[in-house]
């Protein structure tokens, strides 16, 4: 049963809103970078989508892997009759294999940023468990801290699979962690996906794939701005790069300038030396230790942890 949306924030996401600021202000920067999330329009989210089924891309697969191969034990760690909250929901596909693990699982709130992605999932997802009542939410990460549950109790299972938490500052994720310990409550559990560290020549291709899918994905970004802020970017003069940064334990996606140039943007110039990057992406690689440190000082304890044969990923119970 599909119920009405209960919770969507009086100010309706806008999900494009400060685009032009976010790209005034990033192209402004002495290293100049552009927020990731601004990666995700209807033409990124589809080029991502293409992303995960690359065979260099091992997350996704990894992840549904460990989903399927592990869900009698998953299923066991998680109460019955849970409520499941998920952050960032987008297309629900990985929330099915949850669902269908759980012991008679009572509700769900998918949380995300694009009507366009959040209903049909959610009727979808109505559709295929017709005893899970869905209660859909519209809203980003920033509006957690006014979001509130009407279901305090101790039933609650944060689900946010994808290793989203990767593109977070460390800074960043202990912010979203004690956010979502708010909202969920202190009796709740969160299965998190955390993608974890590896050796380069597993990493880079990931983020570097042979047909340039993960290119086109982080050039679309200059497309966007051309098309939705009368920008002037030469798409032919900006290459794709992925670099592991070491000190940051992080992949970085950045876009190059292939030459001395200056593009426009709602006709502003921005000047770009040959060489000169525009910073995209981060997206942090864990040790399970570091990954526990950054739990708990979120709010969280690490109570379980489910990882592939490779150790290429981990989906971690935290409580
Ligand atoms: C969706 C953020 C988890 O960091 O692996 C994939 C995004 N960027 N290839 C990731 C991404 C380039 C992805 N996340």
């Amino acid at each position: 049963m599909m119920l009405e949306p209960f919770l969507a924030n009086e100010h309706h996401a806008a999900p494009d809103g400060d685009f032009l600021d976010a790209v005034l202000h990033g192209l402004s920067l002495p290293k100049k970078s552009l927020p990731s999330r601004f990666l995700y329009d209807a033409r990124g989210s589809d080029l991502f989508e293409h992303i995960t089924e690359l065979p260099e891309y091992y997350p996704t697969r990894t992840e549904i892997g460990l989903l399927k191969s592990q869900a009698s034990e998953i299923g066991a760690a998680l109460p019955s009759r849970a409520v499941v909250v998920e952050f960032g929901s987008g297309s629900s596909r990985k929330t099915e294999l949850l669902l269908a693990a759980l012991d008679r699982p009572a509700a769900y709130v998918p949380i995300d940023i694009s009507a366009a992605a959040l209903y049909p999932a959610a009727r979808r997802i109505a559709q295929s468990f017709p005893d899970v009542d869905v209660y859909p939410v519209l809203g980003g990460f920033h509006d957690l801290e006014r979001m509130r549950l009407p279901l305090g109790d101790s039933r609650l299972v944060g689900f946010f699979p994808g290793s989203t938490i990767g593109n977070f500052s460390q800074l960043a994720a202990v912010e979203f962690l004690l956010s979502a310990r708010r909202l969920l409550g202190p009796g709740a559990v969160f299965l998190l996906g955390v993608d974890l560290q590896k050796p380069l020549d597993i990493l880079l291709p990931a983020y570097n794939d042979a047909d340039g899918v993960t290119a086109a994905f982080n050039l679309n970004l200059l497309a966007r701005i051309n098309r939705d802020l009368q920008g002037t970017f030469d798409l032919d003069a900006f290459e794709h790069a992925a670099i592991y940064n070491e000190r940051y334990q992080r992949i970085e996606m950045h876009l190059r300038s292939l030459a001395a140039q200056s593009a426009g943007v709602a006709g502003r110039t921005f000047c770009f030396a040959a060489g000169e990057t525009i910073h995209t992406e981060n997206s942090h690689k864990y040790t399970p230790e570091v990954f526990e440190r950054l739990a708990r000082d979120g709010g969280w304890e690490v109570s379980q942890v489910f990882v592939d044969e490779n150790r290429l990923f981990s989906v971690q119970l935290l409580a």
